[in-house]
């Protein structure tokens, strides 16, 4: 399926939250429309008691002033029928940064490795996606595995973002928050 049609993606199988709980390194991203994260990127996911899934994420960004900042985000996670789709709502921990109810579908992961996530904000007339972002993330810092790298090309292409992303760099920024 490579129609590029929104409600034509693959996701995950069997999606397994208790195995994608933990730390994550974005490796690369393709932005949406508007603010954003820039780099040092990282996320965490949590699994609570009652089965809920959340998360946080931090990542630089620059502020008015040219002020460089670490944005550290929260996240909830509402259940779709489909195990591997969420709803996501997240806000910031300071107040100048912006809040959203996004999709977060998981498109593929080895729990252990990888993971391609993809959130489409905005669907054209046409059913592609008109507004969207995705994160690429490793289980390392320092990038993929070579095997995953083929199979996360291959999923770039299957959700139609092939060639729209670039290299999420690690200096550290964000670490000592
Ligand atoms: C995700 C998975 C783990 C949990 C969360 C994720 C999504 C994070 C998002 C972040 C958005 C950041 C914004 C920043 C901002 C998928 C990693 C939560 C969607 C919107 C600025 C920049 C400049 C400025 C003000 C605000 O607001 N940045 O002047």
């Amino acid at each position: 399926a490579q129609d590029c049609q929104v409600s034509n993606i693959q996701v995950m199988q069997n999606f397994d939250r208790s195995r994608y709980t933990g730390r994550w390194y974005a490796v690369a991203k393709k932005d949406p429309v508007g603010l954003f994260l820039l780099d040092n990127v990282v996320a965490q996911f949590s699994v609570d008691e009652s089965g809920k899934m959340t998360a946080t994420a931090h990542g630089r960004v620059i502020i008015l002033n040219n002020r460089e900042m670490c944005a550290n985000m929260f996240g909830t996670f509402e259940d779709t029928p489909d195990p591997a789709k969420f709803k996501m709502r997240y806000w910031g921990a300071a107040s100048y940064l912006q809040t959203g109810n996004d999709d977060h579908w998981v498109i593929d992961t080895g729990y252990d490795n990888y993971a391609i996530h993809y959130s489409c904000r905005e669907v054209d007339l046409d059913g592609t996606c008109l507004d969207g972002y995705s994160f690429i993330f490793s289980r390392h810092p320092t990038g993929l595995r070579p095997e995953d790298q083929k199979i996360v090309t291959n999923k770039k292409k299957e959700i139609c973002f092939l060639g729209k992303y670039r290299r999420v760099g690690h200096t550290g920024f964000c670490e000592s928050s």
